[in-house]
């Protein structure tokens, strides 16, 4: 059995690691460079990076930091946000970045996940996922697909949606709750499991952890492959020591 990942995920806005909850009231939390070295002598898995105001302007912005960031991570890292096409998963390639996380995009054109699967190879290629839980009645998915940093609903159910994106080749889901981001409440179990067990790519649970046993309920309960985090990780409630420490001593296998 692979080892359960503990992934930091670094919001960046404006060249900066920002925090907020449920994708609004973002505050400044750290410098991506400084908090990337960091993460990865606590021992961090994976980093993942999420360019969450990526737009054409803040594009230049991205690739300064991400350089940066390549030179000095130890880790396989993984970059997001406002990754369109082709050409812009290759400029990041070519600066050193392991993965490329794409969301927005992949909705817009799934047949872009595809392309990208057969031209990088699907290892180094993640769909993230946002999504939010419906009220039963509401006349939408339980389970709704959001896109452009959560701000519009799709009306793709995202079960649905994470075993098309499988099929189209991608390597692993990056699930995030935006009802859940930021708020320290725990993961969305039910939108965790129900997408790990749909599909036979790696999950990675996203978007509210507040506390050790949240990472274990979202491997154990959520059948995650992997757990990200970002508040407790930014604001040091929670190291990684302690997260694999805790997972370990619950029989989880952790890279130690
Ligand atoms: P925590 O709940 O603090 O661990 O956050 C984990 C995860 O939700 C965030 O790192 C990140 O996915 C939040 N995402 C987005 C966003 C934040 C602001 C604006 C947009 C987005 O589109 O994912």
């Amino acid at each position: 059995m692979e080892y359960v990942r503990v992934i930091p995920c670094l919001d960046v806005k404006d060249g900066r690691v920002v925090k907020g909850v449920k994708f609004v009231n973002l505050r400044d939390a750290r410098d991506p460079v400084e908090a990337a070295e960091a993460y990865c002598r606590e021992g961090a898995d994976e980093l993942v990076f999420l360019d969450i105001m990526a737009s054409a302007e803040g594009r230049g912005t991205r690739l300064e930091w991400v350089r940066k960031v390549a030179e000095k991570v130890t880790v396989p890292f993984a970059v997001g946000g406002g990754i369109r096409n082709i050409g812009d998963m290759k400029e990041l390639f070519d600066i050193g970045v392991t993965k490329v996380s794409i969301n927005t995009a992949a909705v817009r054109d799934p047949e872009l996940v595809k392309k990208a699967a057969q031209q990088f190879g699907k290892e180094r290629l993640v769909v993230a996922i946002d999504g939010v839980k419906n009220s039963p009645g509401s006349g939408r998915p339980r389970l709704e697909v959001v896109v452009k940093s959560g701000m519009e609903a799709t009306g793709l159910d995202i079960v649905e949606w994470a075993r098309q994106v499988e099929k189209l080749g991608v390597g692993e889901i990056l699930l995030t709750s935006k009802d859940a981001d930021g708020t320290k409440e725990g993961y969305d179990l039910e939108m965790t499991r129900a997408v790990a067990e749909a599909v036979s790519i790696p999950v990675v649970a996203s978007g509210g952890a507040g506390k050790l046993e949240h990472l274990y309920e979202a491997v154990v309960i959520g059948r995650a492959a992997a757990v990200l985090a970002a508040s407790v990780f930014h604001f040091g409630e929670i190291s990684i020591a302690e997260a694999k420490r805790y997972l370990r001593e619950r029989g989880v296998k952790v890279r130690i």
